[in-house]
């Protein structure tokens, strides 16, 4: 399966084409909205959120509620389009246009600069468009495709935020459904109740300040059977795959499995889960300290992936940097933006992640009907108890 998206944040609309889906995938605008709805909220989004209520039309490879097999198009309208009509139409407009909204002056940690020097912008406008972490918009769409898919299968994700800023939030190990549900409920989706009032008060004050917050999420997914991603090639290592996913989420910086970067200070015995044996269960794991992972295959344990997000890198209070007409000093241009999106950053990997995890467990049983897949891993189950 593969998938493209397209858009920027303020054109008419953002679309994704997705390939390789099975027919018979039972698929409905709310099931996808449900995703984009949890993506739009959060404590700490700006006024842009109120502008958009994110919702899908199924355009192609979708006819009575179910897929055919053909490839499904996803397209969400941007509301805010209709303040941006002259600033981006696709229309050629005079040379001395006033109403480009020329962005001069590009925000250390955005794409502005690199972006502008990489593809000769004067404008840089058009880098930030299609930079903007408005692109997730899409990737949640794909992703709550790919959660249908895995629903019939039994495969579940959830997600938590484990810290905003400076405040730590005590992890759940609740399984995926019920820590889904809690974590629904929490304006900054975490479990702990003390965190997250601090969490609030210090995306409140990083406001004050003109100032943004970056944190920690986790994704869980529950039920995914052994051996999907192969430790044959370095590009089909599932655990591989995922980690590139997360850290191409706008203002990721780094991902860790299971116990993660805290392996480095453990000894060999203290990281290491030991395999046990059961007539009933099969192979499995006293502990999953891997998250799930072993030689880019999956064990049969939930995966359990971290990701780090930075502070989001538009700030009222602007940092140094140089207008690239004149190469004079100023501040960095000022934009409308969030102060903390950690909340939305934790739904945003969910699904990120649900798609490569489909993807892997397309590859594994593929077939062109959910019918010819469920034969398939019917198969490989009883393989498995005959092992
Ligand atoms: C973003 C800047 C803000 C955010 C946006 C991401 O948009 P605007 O410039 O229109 O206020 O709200 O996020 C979204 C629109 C979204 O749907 O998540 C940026 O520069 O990355």
């Amino acid at each position: 399966m593969r998938f493209l998206t397209a858009g920027e944040t303020h054109g008419p609309q953002l679309t994704a084409i997705i390939e390789g889906l099975p027919s018979h995938v039972e698929l409905a605008p709310e099931a996808i909205n449900v995703e984009l709805s949890r993506r739009q909220k959060g404590y700490g989004r700006g006024l842009r959120m109120q502008i958009e209520q994110d919702s899908v039309k199924l355009v192609a490879g979708v006819r009575h509620g179910f897929t055919t097999g053909a490839p499904v198009v996803l397209v969400v309208e941007n509301n805010d389009w209709k303040n941006w009509m002259k600033v981006m139409g696709a229309d050629a407009v005079a040379e001395e246009n006033e109403g480009k909204r020329r962005i001069l002056r590009p925000r250390p940690g955005h794409a502005d600069l690199n972006g502008g020097l990489k593809y000769n912008q004067k404008d840089l406008r058009n880098i930030l468009e299609r930079s903007s972490a408005r692109e997730t918009t899409m990737r949640v769409a794909v992703g709550a495709v790919a959660k249908e898919l895995l629903a019939f299968f039994g495969i579940r994700t959830a997600c938590q935020v484990l810290r905003i800023g400076e405040v730590v939030a005590q992890r759940s190990d609740l399984p995926a459904q019920e820590l889904a549900e809690i974590t629904e409920t929490s304006p900054v989706r975490v479990v702990d109740k003390v965190a997250e009032a601090a969490m609030i008060a210090a995306i409140d004050a990083a406001k004050n300040d003109g100032d943004t917050l970056g944190g920690i999420v986790e994704v869980i997914v529950e039920g995914v059977p052994v051996g999907l991603g192969s430790h044959v090639q370095w590009d089909r290592k599932l655990d591989g795959r995922i980690a590139q996913a997360v850290v191409s989420i706008q203002a990721f910086k780094g991902v860790e499995f299971g116990i993660g970067f805290e392996a480095a200070e453990r000894r060999g015995s203290q990281v290491h889960d030991p395999i046990l044996h059961q007539a009933d269960k099969g192979f499995y794991r006293a502990s999953n300290r891997a998250g799930g992972f072993e030689g880019g295959m999956t064990t049969g344990e939930p995966i359990i992936v971290r990701g780090v997000m930075k502070p989001i890198s538009t700030l009222y209070k602007p940092l140094q940097s140089v207008d690239i007409d004149t190469k004079e000093p100023f501040t960095a241009q000022v934009e409308r933006s969030d102060t903390c999106a950690v909340p939305a950053a934790a739904v945003i990997m969910e699904n990120v992640i649900a798609w490569e995890v489909a993807a892997a467990f397309m590859e594994k049983f593929g077939g062109d009907s959910l019918e010819e897949i469920l034969a398939n891993l019917t198969n490989y189950k009883t393989q498995l108890e005959r092992y």
